[in-house]
């Protein structure tokens, strides 16, 4: 079997110490914390698109990065080279998952039947390699957003044969993610949004993608398919108005059309920035609606207003947000690497670098997590800020859900003016937060 990666050894755990560039210097599979190893703690998984297909191409110049593998790209030798070398990627990192688009796996052909042909021959040759391996599907997804057809969206076109090309692409992916075993199925609404109010029925083009994944809920419940369907909220990019803007507005938009028991929501870091939250922000109003499914672990960039999609490397925000994660109960899909090396960073060295840095930063991010749960300080002061609820009937009753108006007005009458609430005490915990953090 040919080696792609010839320059690239398996990469281990060496230690914070570490100066050899090709091993992890956090991520250690088998270190528990909080009673469980890392690596179920941190479901890493490869993204096909970026890892595999991405070539640095950007709106000013050509690729940068050699992704052909050995082969005449378009051709399925490419599609097959470039499952043999994502699979050695993975072996080499550890890495247990990944994540597909159809359109990542073969090139399109020009009849959809084609494609599903293709799609059929390259899925057998993933199975044969994931039954090899070891290496499992996390989750997969159609792009609806590439191809001229999906201008104005997929489920929200003005043209219905697109919307049945949506559903076709839907329907085939689905086949494939539950073919490969794929924990979830991601529906990110790539050009679902508009432009202009003057040529749009936001209302019509709602309906009509709610209704699309309905049908995609019932075709899936139909195969097989057991695990979750995810909705990846995401505000601007490439539509100046996109639906589903951050994770309250998708959970609202999940509720409203009664999606809600099958569907949880893929967080992506520089999605929640771009709505102008941070991550840890949309990964607490996913948890506490019961509705956080999986993670694209990235991170953007804060100069810049776009989706820069690069490897994470801030330990601050890995840390509060894998906080949130352990707090919700964890994730029931994973840690996708929704992330691309940086235009000069061309070599297949930096596809491993950048990987080690992503898993590393999630590992620091985790044991610091754990290490403030442990402590206890941040934990027991939020308790403590709500606790005048607890302090009296009347609190009692409203905690209860039991309390009227009337009776509050009464007591604010008892009482005259309040006292003031305790103090929110930030600029201590955010100190408390750095001392565990560089102890
Ligand atoms: C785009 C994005 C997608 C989804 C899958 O911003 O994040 O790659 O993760 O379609
Ligand atoms: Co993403």
């Amino acid at each position: 079997m040919k080696e792609y990666f010839e320059n690239v050894p398996e990469i281990r755990y060496a230690g914070a110490d570490s100066k050899d560039p090709f091993t992890f210097r956090f991520y250690d599979a088998d270190r528990v914390v909080l009673g469980k190893p890392m690596r179920e703690h941190l479901p890493f998984a490869m993204a096909w698109w970026h890892n595999l297909c991405a070539n640095g191409t950007d709106m000013f110049g050509r690729g940068t990065a050699d992704k052909s593998f050995g082969e005449v790209p378009g051709t399925m030798a490419h599609a097959k080279a470039k499952v043999d070398a994502g699979f050695e990627f993975m072996r080499k990192l550890g890495i247990r998952y990944f994540c597909f688009h159809d359109v990542d796996l073969v090139p399109e052909a020009d009849d959809i039947k084609e494609t599903n042909r293709r799609l059929d021959e390259i899925s057998d040759y993933i199975l044969s390699k994931m039954k090899d391996t070891g290496i499992k599907c996390l989750w997969g997804t159609a792009n609806m957003f590439g191809n001229p057809r999906y201008m104005n969206g997929a489920g929200s076109s003005n043209s219905f044969d697109v919307y049945c090309f949506a559903a076709a692409q839907i329907k085939k992916a689905l086949d494939i993610t539950v073919k490969l075993g794929g924990r979830g199925y991601v529906f990110w609404g790539g050009r679902e949004g508009y432009e202009t109010l003057l040529n749009t029925d936001v209302a019509f083009e709602q309906e009509n993608i709610a209704c699309l994944m309905k049908m995609a809920v019932e075709y899936g419940r139909s195969i097989g398919f057991k695990g979750d369907f995810y909705v990846e909220p995401k505000p601007k990019e490439p539509m100046k108005h996109q639906y589903d803007f951050d994770a309250a507005t998708a959970i609202g938009f999940l509720k409203a059309h009664g999606l809600d028991k099958d569907f949880k929501l893929n967080i992506e870091a520089n999605h929640a920035t771009l709505a102008g939250h941070t991550f840890e922000h949309e990964l607490r109003i996913a948890g506490m609606n019961g509705m956080l499914g999986s993670v694209d672990a990235n991170q953007g960039d804060m100069f810049l207003g776009w989706d820069t999609d690069e490897f994470p490397y801030d330990v601050y925000t890995s840390t509060m947000a894998m906080y949130e994660i352990i707090r919700a109960g964890g994730l029931t899909g994973g840690f996708n690497f929704d992330a691309k090396n940086r235009r000069p960073s061309y070599t297949h060295e930096d596809m491993f670098h950048a990987y080690i840095l992503g898993m590393d930063t999630w590992a620091l991010g985790l044991i610091k997590a754990a290490e403030i749960i442990e402590d206890g300080r941040l934990d027991k002061f939020v308790k403590q800020r709500y606790a005048s609820y607890g302090q009296s009937e009347l609190g009692r009753k409203v905690l209860a859900k039991t309390a009227i108006l009337k009776e509050l007005a009464a007591r604010a009458d008892s009482l005259g003016a309040p006292e003031l609430p305790s103090s929110g005490r930030q600029e201590y915990l955010q100190s408390v937060i750095n001392s565990i953090l560089f102890r």
